[in-house]
């Protein structure tokens, strides 16, 4: 049949007509009045940057794919969107293009809530918020005060950057090489009041849920373990004497290791303790020092590369069994904010300490040795080699040098020690978390305001409920140098609602990492009056989640303590707030760019460039379209505005419609992987689907099938079948069990080209295609959807939601295979096939092999040893 006579495949018409099927329908409104099995299925919400990305593309394709598959399997399926409104772009965007963040938010959200449903995606739209709005953070805002009189919620100082120019706080991304991003001016650092909450009441069951998440990535797992870094030790007390011997308050210093207390030669503290300061308040030199300590970063990754520095107070600290006096030094390695401050250095057994003692002549001792040392190297002690050996977990260790703890091993002198410092009361147990509360103060004004009220008399206190919400207001002109709110007396003038007296607001707003903790809550249950209420026990826990994997710690761990703090509101019932975890990889694309003479590139859009690829497909040649000149292949990147890589989803669906965008970016890569965009296999995904359209086409308009009647088939027609319910098989598999949805697209794919060499027009023929291609129609549903939504109606039915068509089932009777194939081999090499029944008995199987005529002329003048036969696939014969 010519193609003038087979309708050809209209993306933008067959698009549009699916989407307002579903529109019009309500197809994908769910409610809790449901017999089927409820699965809440959720994408990480966007931020309204301006436009959808690749990535985002990538990530709610996932999620469609599975909310449509799951709805086909039976369930009553929950797939929210909504928008992560507050934040610093929005601001910047203003000052730049003079209009307030809230309507370039609004204008943003319009522009991208119209390219989600041009991707076709399955969403209850009913349900859509953002958080920008006051009837979402008016939860957010009670939720805070009443974290506040539960003393969740609290306020102490904290440093911040300070741009002395510009008179403004600066978030660690408007820092750019020590200098304020739009003064320049050198940043300082300030300690100002802030707000924390918590976090580190639930550590250790924050830590012990990620063992009932068998969902989730271990990745992921290991990283928030790692995040919470829970140690076991002990706080030891060391009395220390000042500079002229008198006795000082005792210090405190935390270890995961007091078997090496025997090897404390001088002990290390923070710039920031308390005794460091003392000392140097007659010590300009050390006050120096600690001046210049202030100035440095504050990140882990910093203080574990940066140059070991210190010096000695002058201080002494009487070791707590010896009773020896050791110096006290300031170190610019040890964090005020873990532990105590203070740290016994053991410069025998730690790196750090190790590093410091060499650099200032302090001495070093050995207290743990090998247990069963294999040679005199292992047995002497080379204080600048101890790491070769001691490293080593595998070996067994004890203590020496260490009086009546000799021979110890680490358990022993741990508890022996323990023990020994807790009758003395010179210290205890403890447990120490590296997780710290999480300070949520944004001195910002695009977010939402922190609902406390400051009064002379009362000091801090919550805003009472029922005056709630906090407005934001959205009408403001942003100038770069301060938030509106806070040059606004007018907004910052209100009554204490403790004493009546004068008071003023918080003019700080949250973190915006708060709205993000919650609002898989409030999905659930839209219009209720408190952030949840009774429906978000049906919805909860969320059943797969799919985001990416650079939300791994800080917002997956907000969002598992958030949910602990609205079951401890008794708000949800679940301890966790989602049960599976699926972090999708990049998207990559290759770049392209020119050097400039002073160094810098110039990058080309891979639009803009045309390539030309070597036999294995890889790009050997590039050249620019506009000018036909060479640009250098700068290699396959994160898609990217720096790089400019980015593949813009928009031209992609005008181009080729939402459909082979979906099928592209499913079947390059698995989703955890990452997915090179490359428009060559676009340009196969749209030819593959326009290839199945024809075959519906064709198939059609033949006119209606009969009815399927398997025990009519012939061999062939029975093959064929068989092809279909296998595929079916795997595809079933392939998206629920697997995620693979890449390989669940080459089945179909195979499927297909079976089916196109599949031929005959008899009735059962035709029935035999049917059931084919009506399979192949519902197992890509997930998929491309739009496509298929139109060929289920070619293929004879009525417009319905394909959605509530039950995902095809295997038939087992129709995998029974009539014959099989065997491959026959002599020793090992093939010499031939043999067809068979398929429980054909095993002397049957011998016989025939070995009758099989190139198998017998390689058996000539050979003594068959032994036949070994592998079911279904291979007859090897031993001979010799
Ligand atoms: C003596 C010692 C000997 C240590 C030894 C280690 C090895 P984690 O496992 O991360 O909890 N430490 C304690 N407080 C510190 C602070 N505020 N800043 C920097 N370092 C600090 O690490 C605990 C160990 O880190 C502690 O055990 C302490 O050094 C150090 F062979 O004490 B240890
Ligand atoms: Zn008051």
């Amino acid at each position: 049949m010519s193609s003038a006579e087979t309708p050809l495949y209209d993306p933008q018409q067959v698009e549009t007509a699916a989407q307002k099927y579903w529109e019009t329908t309500r197809a994908f409104e769910v409610n809790e009045a449901s017999e089927k099995p409820k699965y809440y299925c959720l994408s990480m919400l966007p931020y309204p940057s301006g436009a959808l990305h690749m990535g985002h593309v990538r990530n709610y394709t996932i999620g469609d794919v599975i909310s449509r598959y799951k709805r086909m399997t039976g369930h009553n399926v929950l797939q929210p969107m909504g928008w992560d409104a507050f934040g610093l772009p929005a601001e910047n965007a203003a000052i730049k293009n003079r209009t307030a963040p809230a309507k370039w938010t609004y204008a943003n959200i319009d522009h991208m809530r119209g390219q989600f449903k041009a991707m076709g995606y399955a969403i209850d739209w009913s349900r859509e918020f953002a958080t920008c709005t006051p009837d979402y953070y008016v939860h957010e805002q009670r939720m805070f005060t009443r974290l506040m009189r539960k003393g969740l919620a609290y306020r102490r100082n904290s440093v911040v950057n300070w741009d002395p120019v510009d008179n403004t706080v600066l978030a660690n991304e408007q820092v750019i090489d020590g200098r304020g991003w739009r003064s320049g001016a050198l940043v300082e650092k300030r300690e100002i009041p802030q707000w924390f909450l918590r976090i580190t009441d639930y550590a250790q069951e924050l830590l012990d849920g990620l063992d009932d998440l068998p969902g989730w990535p271990d990745s992921v797992k290991t990283m928030q373990r790692n995040w919470i870094g829970r140690s076991e030790g002990l706080e030891i007390q060391f009395d220390v004497r000042d500079l002229d011997g008198a006795p000082l308050d005792p210090l405190r210093v935390f270890t995961t290791r007091p078997d090496t207390v025997m090897g404390v030669s001088f002990v290390s503290i923070a710039g920031e303790h308390p005794l460091a300061m003392h000392a140097a308040r007659n010590n300009p030199q050390l006050a120096a020092l600690l001046a210049e300590l202030k100035q440095g970063g504050v990140s882990e990754a910093e203080l574990e590369t940066q140059e070991k520095r210190g010096m000695d107070t002058g201080l002494r600290a009487i070791h707590p069994v010896s009773g020896e006096q050791v110096p006290i030094w300031v170190a610019n390695f040890v964090l005020m904010g873990y532990g105590t401050g203070a740290v016994m250095a053991v410069p025998g057994h730690d790196q750090r300490d190790f590093e410091f003692a060499s650099k200032y002549g302090l001495p070093k001792k050995q207290v743990i040795a090998l247990k069963h040392p294999k040679n005199d190297d292992e047995r002497g002690y080379d204080p600048d080699r101890w790491q070769d050996w001691y490293g080593d977990k595998t070996r067994e260790t004890e203590l020496v040098n260490s009086a009546e703890f000799d021979g110890l091993d680490f358990q022993g002198a741990f508890e022996a020690l323990a023990e020994r410092f807790e009758r003395k009361a010179q210290g205890q147990r403890r447990v120490n978390y590296r997780l710290r509360d999480w300070g949520v103060s944004r001195q910002r004004y695009w977010g939402c305001p922190i609902p406390v009220i400051y009064c002379g008399k009362c000091g801090a206190v919550p805003v009472p409920e029922e005056q709630l919400p906090v407005l934001l207001p959205e009408d403001v002109t942003l100038t770069g140098t301060g938030s509106p709110i806070k040059a606004d007396p007018e907004w910052r003038k209100c009554t204490c609602p403790e004493c009546g007296a004068d008071a003023e607001r918080e003019t700080d707003t949250f973190d915006t990492f708060m709205e993000s903790s919650w609002y898989y809550a409030r999905y659930t249950s839209p219009g209720a009056r408190e952030a949840v209420d009774k429906r978000g026990n049906y919805w909860l826990p969320v059943d797969q989640y799919i985001g990416g994997i650079e939300h791994a710690i800080l917002h997956l761990m907000y969002f598992r303590f958030f949910h602990k703090l609205l079951r401890d509101a008794r708000m949800v019932d679940s301890n966790e707030p989602a049960q599976n975890l699926l972090c999708q990889g990049m998207v990559i694309a290759e770049t392209f760019y020119r050097q400039n003479s002073d160094g810098s590139k110039d990058w080309f859009n891979p639009a803009d460039v045309d390539v030309v690829r070597d036999e294995r497909g890889r790009i050997s040649g590039a050249t620019l379209r506009e000018d036909g000149r060479p640009v250098v292949i700068g290699g396959t990147e994160k898609m990217s505005k720096s790089k400019n890589n980015g593949v813009d989803p928009q031209t992609m669906v005008a181009k080729y419609g939402a459909d082979t965008v979906r099928l592209f970016s499913m079947f390059a890569a698995p989703p955890e992987q990452s997915l090179e965009w490359n428009e060559a296999g676009v340009d196969g995904m749209a030819r593959f689907l326009r290839r199945l359209w024809a075959m519906v086409q064709k198939h059609a308009a033949e006119g209606p099938a009969p009815a399927l009647e398997p025990g009519a088939l012939s061999a062939a027609q029975k093959a064929m079948r068989r092809k279909t319910h296998e595929t079916i098989g795997k595809v079933g598999d392939d998206y629920g069990r697997r995620h693979a949805f890449n390989t669940a697209i080459a089945a179909v794919m195979e499927l297909l080209n079976v089916l196109g060499k599949f031929e005959g027009s008899d009735g059962q023929a035709r029935a035999v295609r049917q059931e084919a291609l009506q399979a192949a129609v519902l197992l890509l549903n997930p998929i491309t959807p739009h496509a298929c939504h139109g060929m289920w109606q070619v293929l004879g039915h009525p417009e319905t939601l394909l959605e509530d068509q039950p995902f095809p089932q295997v038939d087992p009777a129709a995998l029974v295979k009539d014959a099989v194939t065997l491959a026959v081999q002599v020793n090992g090499k093939l010499r031939g096939t043999v067809e068979v029944a398929a429980d054909a008995p095993r002397e049957l199987i011998e016989s025939v092999a070995r009758e099989e005529s190139n198998t017998a002329k390689f058996l000539e003048g050979l003594t068959v040893r032994k036949i070994i036969i592998v079911p279904g696939k291979i007859v090897n014969i031993v001979a010799g």
